[in-house]
């Protein structure tokens, strides 16, 4: 399908993502990465205003032959469309990027389901992307494309005659070998990330199985700065993104409300805090485990403990994503039922999003920030917990070893959430830390988390982008 219009003018810079930051949301219900690109927006809003660029991306409509892909520039906002295929929904976005690639890439082989049709809907689709992107931006304009439903577009662009920069970041890990060579098309995953000039990851472990992987499979020989492949440098880099601290440092008055109206609640009682998106890499099941494992252990903390887990409804339609959210409904009722009493509910749990002046209200509240995925790229809610904290009384937060952030923040408690009783030790850990440890330990991850902004990120990996 190609595009019916296109603006006139070619931009000099351009970012490409499978949604739009501003997109209603596609689904009812689904609340996509519409939030974490909060950060992405004020990270690369600067460098889109600066460069005069312009952010290609899925509106998120589903009606046949709509204007279905935005271009939405930072000053001048334009538009192309193509004719959208419904199937392109099912096949490349909730098939092949969410039940291939995001299960395998998160080390989930058993959950990981392949199917040739939803293949080739991937290819189909980066092609539209880089088809579209190739007339949107100058042939020798800078492009910046955005994780794991795009990996193809680099070597779709080229073919297309692009000849100046381009980059990937993946905001998901990169698996190991013995992973990756399981995916069917493996090899034309590899080669097309191969095919754009910078690859970028949140951590080093990601960028070495990516590096392993371009050896073993692509033949290609590391370099001191990523690798050598056909006669080409490919640069590997990392690039750990971070949050804007701001808004959950500065408590307004309608947050300190909340506060308030929270801890009348809780009656004195601990808090322990869980934010997700509904998602099984986000370990909410074996976190709530071990929670209910902490009561048993610890019959001490009984009564004197709630545990608040919020779940952002994501990728609904997706068969795993609800067999999951009925999942974590059963334990929570188990949990409650097994150990609750008429005065007292071990968990509470809700479904459904916060803005964000209660996501930090929350926090603030919270005596322990609880983030423990089975895998996380990155993981945000772990770096805005230690933000909202107040640096004199600050609350501890319990992070799994297999969250990115867990290389960042070294005043956290890592914790290996496979690991049912030593996660309900490290639980007791947290509840009973004097003021004077958990004190020092904030310190240092607030002064890191304030200084690791989204636009710091942003700007290393366009400088090394353009760097030639
Ligand atoms: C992917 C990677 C990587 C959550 N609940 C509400 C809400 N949120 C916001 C949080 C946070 C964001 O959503 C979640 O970001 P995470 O990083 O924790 O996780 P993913 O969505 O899985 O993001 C991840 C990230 O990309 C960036 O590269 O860190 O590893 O999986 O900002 O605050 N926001 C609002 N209401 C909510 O109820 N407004």
């Amino acid at each position: 399908p190609l595009p019916r219009t296109a603006p006139d003018a070619r931009a000099s810079f351009l970012v490409i993502s499978n949604r739009l930051p501003d997109a209603p949301s596609a689904a009812a219900g689904e609340s996509e990465r519409a939030r974490n690109v909060g950060g992405l927006v004020s990270g690369l809003a600067p460098a889109l205003a600066a460069r005069g660029g312009v952010w290609l991306g899925w509106s998120g409509g589903r009606r046949p032959g709509a204007l279905e892909l935005a271009v939405d520039a930072s000053s001048t906002p334009a538009r192309a469309s193509f004719d959208f295929h419904p199937e392109w929904h099912t096949r490349f976005y909730n098939g092949f990027a969410n039940r291939s690639l995001w299960p395998i890439f998160h080390g989930f082989p058993g959950r990981a389901r392949y199917d040739e049709s939803e293949w080739r809907a991937y290819v189909e689709v980066n092609d539209v992307f880089a088809e579209m992107a190739t007339r949107l931006v100058a042939p020798g304009g800078t492009v910046w494309a955005h994780d794991y439903h795009l990996l193809l577009v680099a070597a779709s662009m080229r073919a297309r005659g692009h000849s100046g920069p381009l980059g990937l970041f993946l905001h998901i890990p990169f698996p190991a070998l013995d992973l990756f060579e399981t995916i069917p098309w493996s090899r034309a995953l590899l080669d097309g990330m191969l095919a754009f000039d910078l690859v970028g990851f949140h951590t080093r472990r990601y960028a070495q199985s990516f590096v392993r992987c371009a050896e073993e499979l692509a033949r290609a020989t590391a370099t001191s700065s990523g690798v050598r492949v056909d006669g080409r440098e490919v640069r590997v880099g990392v690039f750990p993104l971070g949050i804007d601290a701001a808004p959950f440092e500065e408590i307004d008055a309608a947050t300190e409300g909340e506060i308030a109206e929270l801890q009348a609640a809780l009656r004195g009682r601990r808090l322990v805090l869980g934010v997700d998106r509904l998602d099984y890499t986000k370990g909410i099941v074996e976190r709530l485990d071990a929670f209910g494992r902490m009561l048993e252990l610890h019959p001490e903390w009984r009564g004197r403990v709630s545990m608040l887990q919020v779940a952002v409804p994501s990728r609904a339609d997706v068969p795993e994503y609800a067999e999951q959210r009925r999942a974590i409904e059963t334990l929570v009722g188990r949990i409650n039922g097994e150990h609750g009493e008429a005065h007292w509910m071990p968990v509470r749990y809700v479904y459904r999003s916060y803005g964000r002046g209660q996501l930090a209200a929350l926090y603030r509240a919270a005596d322990v920030g609880y983030v423990t995925p089975l895998r996380d790229g990155m993981n945000l809610v772990a770096k805005e917990y230690v933000a909202a904290q107040h640096p004199t009384s600050p609350g501890v937060l319990l992070l799994s070893r297999f969250a990115g952030a867990a290389d960042e923040l070294e005043g956290a408690i890592l914790t290996n959430p496979h690991d049912r009783d030593g996660m309900a030790r490290d639980l007791v850990r947290a509840l009973e830390m004097p003021a004077e440890e958990r004190i020092a330990r904030h310190a240092p991850m607030l002064e890191r988390v304030r200084r690791s902004t989204p636009e710091v990120w942003a700007d290393a990996f366009l400088h090394e982008l353009e760097r030639r």
